[in-house]
């Protein structure tokens, strides 16, 4: 009876298990603790159970080996490792590389088997030391002659991996990778099929797809191809990046869709507000992140006071316009959106970038909520 009831008990929890399957993959950012008053973000503001991994970025690589980059990075890295102390389902990464870290130091140390076998030799003993549970290679981006280096090292990575937990008997280190959704990036610097193989998912960097190169205003992550969207501006939405990842070789339960707590903004240079307006270049910087055409989702919240918000109906996103300032973002409606077009699609979930461009605080967006767009995915993803 008493071995019937614990069976009976074993298999909900495998049911359970398998409901709530979709990964939600968060990123936090070293440098959000430097914003000022209201922006500043820690780990300790993260809520435990939001996301099933959260990924610390970033890492550096110093003499061929895995290192830190903040002076307090450590320290961080033990806040972060603690919230597994109240969720211990809880899974953290931690993620090398990055835009400043730059793909050329990338592709000389995978280019050499020597330098390539030191970095993965020092990667699994830096993240159990500091308490990770994996590793993100966010190499942005290889290019065509990194291609093949970038599936050893990937393959070797794993392969150290799972001889680290045989010889430990200890649960095997994930393996993840920031993959960029830009059809020509992933033409030279991927073979999907490959780095599938060996990675245990992908975060596919499904936005940036619009920015004030284009010189006109444009959504940066829409989920559909728009109607004017001709030549190559066809390929920039999530939906084709997806598609494409999958036809290239990607299972779909090892690939996680990227979706931005952030939006791109623009200054236009007329009285034309619309799609495809033309642009004197980016947006004014945010009061908090302050960088030229990129706000937080707490700052658009503050910039929607009095502004014109639009939907692009097709693309199925958000734009919003006050005086000579346009911003494209995401919103509770957009997310829930591309959450239910992941999920029609059979993918491994969501990634959030970032988690401390969401408004973490709950002091902008209304209603006290913390981590609004970010919770908004979460209840998509877990809803019936
Ligand atoms: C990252 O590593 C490189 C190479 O060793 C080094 O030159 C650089 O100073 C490091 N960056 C930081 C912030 O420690
Ligand atoms: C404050 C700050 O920006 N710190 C570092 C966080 O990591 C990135 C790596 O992408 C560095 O470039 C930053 O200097």
């Amino acid at each position: 009876m008493a071995l019937r009831a614990a069976q009976t008990g074993f298999v909900v929890l495998m049911f359970l298990q398998s409901c709530s399957a979709y990964k939600l993959v968060c990123y936090y950012t070293n440098w959000s603790q430097y914003r000022d008053g209201f922006g500043s973000c820690f780990p300790d503001a993260i809520d435990p159970f939001l996301c099933t991994h959260v990924i610390y970025s970033f890492a550096n690589i110093s003499s061929n080996e895995i290192n830190t980059w903040e002076w307090n990075d450590v320290t961080l890295y033990k806040t972060l490792n603690t919230l597994k102390n109240r969720n211990p389902n809880l899974k953290t990464l931690l993620s090398v590389g990055g835009w400043n870290f730059g793909s050329q130091r990338f592709s000389k140390i995978a280019s050499k088997t020597r330098s390539r076998r030191t970095f993965i030799k020092s990667v699994p003993p830096f993240l159990r030391t500091h308490g990770f549970d994996g590793l993100d290679l966010a190499w942005l981006y290889p290019g065509w002659r990194d291609r093949r280096h970038f599936t050893r090292l990937v393959k070797e990575m794993k392969a150290e991996f799972a001889r680290e937990a045989q010889e430990g008997t200890r649960q095997q280190l994930l393996l993840s990778a920031a993959v960029s959704a830009g059809k020509v990036t992933i033409d030279s610097g991927y073979d999907v099929a490959q780095i599938a193989q060996h990675l245990d998912f992908i975060n596919l960097l499904s936005y940036d797809f619009h920015g004030a190169w284009h010189q006109t205003t444009g959504h940066h992550s829409p989920l559909f191809r728009g109607q004017a969207d001709a030549s190559s501006d066809r390929f920039n939405n999530a939906d084709y990046a997806v598609s494409y990842v999958l036809r290239l070789g990607a299972p779909a339960n090892k690939l996680v869709m990227g979706i931005p707590t952030f939006g791109r903004s623009f200054t236009l240079a007329s009285s034309d507000t619309g799609v495809g307006a033309p642009i004197s270049g980016p947006g004014l910087p945010g009061s908090f992140t302050k960088e030229k055409g990129t706000l937080a989702y707490y700052e658009i919240c503050d910039f929607l006071h009095q502004a014109t918000v639009h939907r692009l109906t097709v693309q199925q996103v958000p734009y919003a316009t006050k005086g000579n300032q346009w911003v494209g973002y995401d919103d509770k409606e957009s997310v829930k959106n591309k959450v239910q077009y992941l999920r029609n699609r059979q993918l491994a979930g969501a990634m959030v970038w970032a988690l401390d461009l969401d408004d973490f605080r709950g002091a902008f967006c209304g209603g006290g909520v913390r981590f609004p767009l970010t919770s908004a995915i979460k209840d998509a993803l877990v809803e019936a």
